[in-house]
């Protein structure tokens, strides 16, 4: 019973030998992969077989490792003649190393022959996943590896990072070559790339007999190149022991990582391992389109900073706009709503004060040509530069008055807006431009009397109309020819009125100067500094004579003589000679009458003494012919004594013309000190 027990279970141990025996002739001296779904490999780390057969040994995954090794030892025996347990071996496999977009890529696998599948305490990263640091190089190892690396490991003294490279029982190489093939074709070698996500194939074979090692590589479908890569007499005999795995192994570094396949394997030991079928094998992943991702981000990133930079720029031109057209509008304006433009109309209206719409420059600042983009009614834009707040709202306040101020020789106030640190008039647009240009240059077409003294009578009746006939009174404060304005039927219009009184209300603290110009101030100005209608009227006066003898009141540069025209006018009366002082130009085609009465009305509205001065309301009549100019007579003494008649309205008391020219030239002398 004993032995019949013992005879079964010698023959179940038989029986159980044979098994393995018969199953370790089928499977230990060759086998073929056509990928890895039947295959029952040992798997370890982050390997997976993926459902095509596709074998991963890692992903994108940090610091780790992926193995994957034949499940049976093989019979590696120096000393056996028997070809399937000798030291030779041929292996052939297609692997691809895809990079994983983003990562840097690293640290490549391994073709390992190994004496165990476990490998205690290895390293990650350029390790492999086969050995560590304290028995890297230990003959001990018994490891044969054939290492595809990415990354070039100074201390493993890597030639770069692409390279292949045989290690004995150590990741430094004993002799490694930068991954290449040879043409056969072409008779040349070819680079290659291990990482480009392209499948490679590989043939290492190693003859046991004449101890020589062969390895070469090259991209799928290309047949076996002639000459192999690396191809060197190595003695493994002293590494492999007589039963050994075979597989590969991969690592994962800290901050590199790269998505290491293997397609197909073939191993043989007793011949060269067969081919593979490229059709067969599963498709390892494309590289997700390493140089297009980076190109996408860049035109991403580039776009975005192109967006913020728009947003910034149109940001900055509309900070810079809304500046721009930035207004002053304070509560107390409110009231003056219909005289109050924004200041974005006006500023579209001349295209920004464009120089070009720039019509000229006056003592109180430049006048801009405009359009109104509302009415399209033309419009001329006063800028006055105004430093401070004081005096804004008196004289805002009077603006609104003069506003509303309506005479067809006024030249028409539309209204007003402010901006930062200015004051903007608009006013109605006249296309002939300011008077004294007809009189003073060639430019402009010469004005004949008739002409000249319709514009008298109108710039007179203007004067009127503002001393007189508006609710209350109101001074101009600064005839003159360049502020008569002529419109497009040469009608004279009087402009900038009021404007004078922006100095009372503080504009220019600094200068307490007297408003007006040189020529047509009336010497009691000077002294006392008070505007009223009669020094509107001596303005006018001058005015008069400037029209009747195109003469300035003041010509610096003319005869000593010359020099003041109301005198020379009142020398040449004296002498009874006016009438040639009367423009040369006009030929002597003009109403004699008429020519007459505008240089004595001048002369009279020059009276040094005011209360001698007409009214406007009287230089009117004069002018209309309803009242008749009182004759002027000459004392002994060359004074002009002004005799009114009765029917005059006020009568003019005697005045001295000869005092004039004094005062004038003091006036001037105080006028020039200020610096207007
Ligand atoms: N409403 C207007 N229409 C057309 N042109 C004008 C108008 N107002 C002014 N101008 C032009 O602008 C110029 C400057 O005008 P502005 O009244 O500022 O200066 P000014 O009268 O020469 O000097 P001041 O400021 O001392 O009176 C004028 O010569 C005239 O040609
Ligand atoms: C890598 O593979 C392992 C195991 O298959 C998985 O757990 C891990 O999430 C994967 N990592 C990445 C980054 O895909
Ligand atoms: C190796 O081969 C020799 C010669 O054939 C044999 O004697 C020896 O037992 C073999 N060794 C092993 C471990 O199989
Ligand atoms: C070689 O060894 C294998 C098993 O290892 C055996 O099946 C085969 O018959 C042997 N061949 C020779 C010629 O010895
Ligand atoms: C390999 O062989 C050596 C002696 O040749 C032995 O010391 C070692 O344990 C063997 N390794 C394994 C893993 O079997
Ligand atoms: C390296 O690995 C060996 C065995 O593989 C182990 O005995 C040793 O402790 C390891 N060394 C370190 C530093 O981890
Ligand atoms: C090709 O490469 C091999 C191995 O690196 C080298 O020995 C050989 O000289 C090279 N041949 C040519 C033509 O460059
Ligand atoms: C191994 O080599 C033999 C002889 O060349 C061949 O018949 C067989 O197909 C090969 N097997 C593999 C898997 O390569
Ligand atoms: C590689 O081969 C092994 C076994 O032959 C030696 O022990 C190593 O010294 C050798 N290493 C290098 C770098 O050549």
């Amino acid at each position: 019973m004993a032995k019949s027990v013992h005879f079964l279970i010698i023959f179940q141990i038989s029986l159980l030998n044979l098994f393995t025996f018969l199953a370790s002739v089928q499977a230990q001296d060759q086998f073929i992969y056509h990928g890895f779904r039947e295959a029952k490999l040992r798997e370890d780390g982050l390997t997976n077989v993926h459902p095509n057969g596709l074998l991963q040994l890692t992903n994108s995954s940090r610091r780790q490792v992926g193995r994957a090794f034949y499940p049976q030892q093989l019979k590696f025996n120096a000393s056996s003649s028997n070809s399937s347990e000798s030291l030779s071996f041929s292996t052939y496999f297609v692997f691809a190393i895809v990079p994983e977009p983003r990562i840097p890529n690293g640290h490549g696998f391994a073709f390992t022959i190994s004496p165990s599948v476990i490998f205690p305490a290895s390293l990650t990263n350029q390790y492999l996943g086969l050995l560590n640091a304290s028995n890297n190089g230990l003959a001990s190892n018994h490891m044969f590896a054939v290492e595809f690396d990415t990354l070039k490991n100074p201390e493993f003294e890597d030639i770069d990072g692409n390279h292949v490279g045989i290690d004995l029982n150590s990741l430094t190489s004993n002799f490694s070559a930068t991954a290449a093939y040879f043409s056969d074709r072409e008779g040349t070698n070819k680079s290659l790339q291990l990482m480009s996500g392209n499948p490679l194939q590989v043939w290492i074979d190693y003859d046991g007999v004449k101890k020589f090692l062969t390895v070469t590589i090259a991209p799928i479908r290309i047949p076996r190149p002639n000459r192999p890569l690396l191809s060197r007499a190595v003695d493994l005999s002293e590494i492999f022991n007589e039963s050994m795995y075979v597989g590969f192994s991969a690592a994962t570094g800290s901050a590199v990582a790269s998505n290491h396949y293997v397609l197909g394997w073939s191993f043989n030991k007793t011949g060269a391992a067969q081919i593979l079928d490229p059709s067969k094998l599963p498709q390892s992943p494309k590289p997700r389109k390493l140089r297009t991702i980076p190109v996408l981000e860049i035109t991403v990133s580039a776009v975005t900073v192109l967006i913020v930079m728009i947003i910034t720029v149109v940001g900055i031109a509309y900070i810079k706009r809304k500046k721009k057209y930035e207004e002053i509008r304070e509560d107390w304006e409110e009231e003056y709503g219909p005289q109050r433009f924004f200041y974005k109309d006006v500023y579209k209206a001349t295209k920004g004060f464009k120089e070009e719409e720039l019509i000229g420059a006056g003592g109180f600042g430049k006048v801009y040509k405009g359009v109104l983009p509302s009415s399209n009614a033309q419009i001329a834009v006063k800028k006055v530069s105004h430093n401070s707040a004081q005096g804004m709202k008196e004289f805002v306040a009077e603006l609104a008055t003069m506003g509303r101020l309506r005479h067809r020789n006024l030249v028409a106030l539309l209204g007003y807006c402010r901006g930062k640190g200015e004051l903007l008039l608009i006013y109605d647009y006249m296309p002939n431009g300011s008077l004294d240009k007809f009189l003073f240059s060639n430019e402009k077409p010469y004005l004949n009397w008739t002409q000249r003294f319709r514009i008298l009578r109108g710039i007179a009746s203007a004067l009127l109309y503002l001393h007189e006939e508006w609710e209350q009174v109101v001074l101009h404060r600064d005839v003159k020819a360049s502020n008569v304005l002529l419109d497009g039927d040469l009608n004279g219009r009087l402009g900038d009125f009021g404007l004078a009184r922006l100095y009372d209300h503080g504009a220019n603290p600094q200068t307490t100067h007297v408003v007006g110009t040189v020529g047509y101030l009336a010497p009691e100005l000077t002294v006392t500094g008070k505007a009223t209608t009669s020094t509107d009227v001596f303005s006018f006066g001058a005015f008069m004579l400037e029209m009747a003898c195109a003469r300035r009141p003041m010509e610096v540069n003319g005869l000593p003589e010359e020099m003041i025209l109301v005198d020379w006018v009142f020398e040449k009366w004296r002498q009874g000679t006016i009438l040639e002082t009367c423009d040369p130009k006009l030929g002597g085609d003009y109403v004699l009458e008429e020519m007459e009465l505008v240089l004595k009305l001048g002369l009279i509205c020059s009276h040094s003494n005011p209360a001698a001065r007409p009214s406007m309301r009287q230089v009117m009549q004069f002018l209309d012919g309803d009242a008749i100019l009182p004759d002027i007579l000459i004392d002994s003494a060359g004074v002009g004594m002004v005799v009114m008649g009765s029917e005059a309205p006020n009568s003019f008391e005697l005045s001295s013309y000869g005092k004039i020219s004094v005062q004038s030239m003091s006036s001037n002398d105080s006028v020039l000190h200020v610096g207007r």
